[in-house]
C-alpha cells in the first residue's frame, strides 16, 4: 500500500516550483514547551523559513494521513492541546495511521514523513539521544536509529543537554551518522554553545552541507545531523546549567518518570529551575535552525 500523504497546497506549489521546503516537527509544539510560548515558537520557526524564501511543512498524523504542512489554525489548536496529544515515534506511526487517530511527530517520525513526501531537510531544537542511566534503563531515543536509516538532514542545536552527550555521540558514530558542526569544531549542547566534546565533522556553509548530504546518499547512507549552536546572545552557559540538569535528572528518577514522559518532564523542569531562560534559548535556537535548514534546502534545489 502507498503511504497516505495529505500535502498542504502551499507545500505542493513549492515542490512544483522547485522552491525549498523544510519539515518541522509537531512534538516540539505539543510536548517541548508550555502554552503560549510553544505557539509563538512554532510561528517564529515558520516565519523564519519564509523569511529566507522557503516554505515550512509542519508534520502531524491525523485522519489516517501523514499531514505535510498545517494551516495556522491547526498549529494553534495543537499548541493549546499540548501534552493531551499523543507523542509518536516510528514505532507508533502505523497504529495511529491505520486507526485514524491524531498524534504529534517526534524527530524520528517527522523524518519518516519528510522522506515519504520528498523533503530532504528538517529543522528542530535538539534531537533525542542516549539518556543518563541508559546502561540500566536502556532508554535511547529512536531518533538515533532513524538518523541512521532515513536520508534527511536534521538541523538541531546538537542533542538535548539533558542527555548523556558522550554516549549519544558514540552511538551516532556506531550507526554511521555524520555529525557536522556548523561553523564550529565543538559539539553544541542545545541551550549552551559548548558541550566540551568535539564535533566529529565541520562544515562552514549550507552548500557544503548540501554536498555532504548528496554524497552520503551516494554511499548508501541515511540521514545526517547538522549541529548548529544556539545564537550566543540567547545561550544559557553550560556551567550554570550543569547542576540544574543533574538535579532534574535525579528528581525524574526519584519520581519514577519513564519512557516517553522523560524528555518532556526534564524540559519542563529545566524551564522552571531557570525561570524560563531555557525557553528563551530554545525558541532562539529553533528559529536559527529553521533559517539554516532553509538555506541548505535552497542549495539542494540547484541542479547537482
Ligand atoms: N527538540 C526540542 N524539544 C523537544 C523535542 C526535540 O527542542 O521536545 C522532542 C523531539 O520530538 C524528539 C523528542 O524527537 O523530543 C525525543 O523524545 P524521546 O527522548 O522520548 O525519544
Ligand atoms: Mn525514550
Amino acid at each position: 500500500m502507498k503511504l497516505p500523504l495529505d500535502i498542504l497546497p502551499e507545500v505542493r506549489r513549492a515542490f512544483a516550483a522547485n522552491r525549498p521546503v523544510v519539515a518541522l516537527e509537531s512534538t516540539l509544539i505539543t510536548h517541548g514547551m508550555p502554552w503560549p510560548g510553544n505557539l509563538e515558537t512554532a510561528r517564529a520557526a515558520s516565519d523564519a523559513v519564509r523569511g529566507v524564501g522557503g516554505v515550512p511543512a509542519t508534520v502531524l498524523v491525523e485522519g489516517g494521513f501523514l499531514r505535510i504542512g498545517l494551516p495556522a489554525e491547526r498549529v494553534e489548536s495543537l499548541a493549546r492541546d499540548g501534552v493531551g496529544v499523543a507523542k509518536l515515534s516510528r514505532a507508533d506511526l502505523a497504529a495511529y495511521l491505520a486507526t485514524g487517530r491524531t498524534g504529534a511527530t517526534t524527530v524520528a517520525a517527522t523524518m519518516v514523513a519528510a522522506h515519504a513526501a520528498g523533503i530532504e531537510v528538517f529543522a528542530t531544537g535538539g534531537i533525542g539521544g542516549v539518556h543518563a542511566g541508559a546502561e540500566t534503563s536502556f532508554d535511547i531515543s529512536a531518533d538515533l536509529h532513524e538518523l541512521a536509516r532515513t536520508p534527511v538532514a536534521v538541523v538541531a542545536a546538537g542533542a538535548k543537554a539533558i542527555l548523556d552527550l558522550p554516549k549519544t555521540l558514540e552511538l551516532l558514530e556506531t550507526l554511521g551518522v555524520p555529525v557536522i558542526g556548523h561553523g564550529t569544531d565543538v559539539f553544541p549542547a542545545f541551550w549552551s554553545r559548548e558541550s566540551g566534546l568535539r564535533a566529529p565533522l565541520r562544515a562552514d556553509s549550507p552548500a557544503e552541507i548540501a554536498a555532504i548530504l548528496r554524497t552520503h546518499g551516494a554511499i548508501g547512507g541515511g540521514g545526517l545531523l547538522v549541529a548548529n549552536p544556539v545564537p550566543a546572545e540567547h545561550e544559557v552557559p553550560a556551567a550554570r546549567l550543569a547542576p540544574l540538569i543533574a538535579q532534574a535528572q535525579a528528581e525524574a528518577v526519584a519520581e519514577g518518570v519513564t519512557g516517553k514522559a522523560v524528555t518532556p518532564w526534564l524540559l519542563a523542569r529545566l524551564a522552571a529551575l531557570t525561570e524560563g531562560r531555557t525557553l528563551d534559548a530554545n525558541r532562539a535556537l529553533i528559529v536559527d535552525n529553521a533559517r539554516l535548514a532553509t538555506r541548505i534546502a535552497a542549495e539542494l534545489c540547484r541542479p547537482f
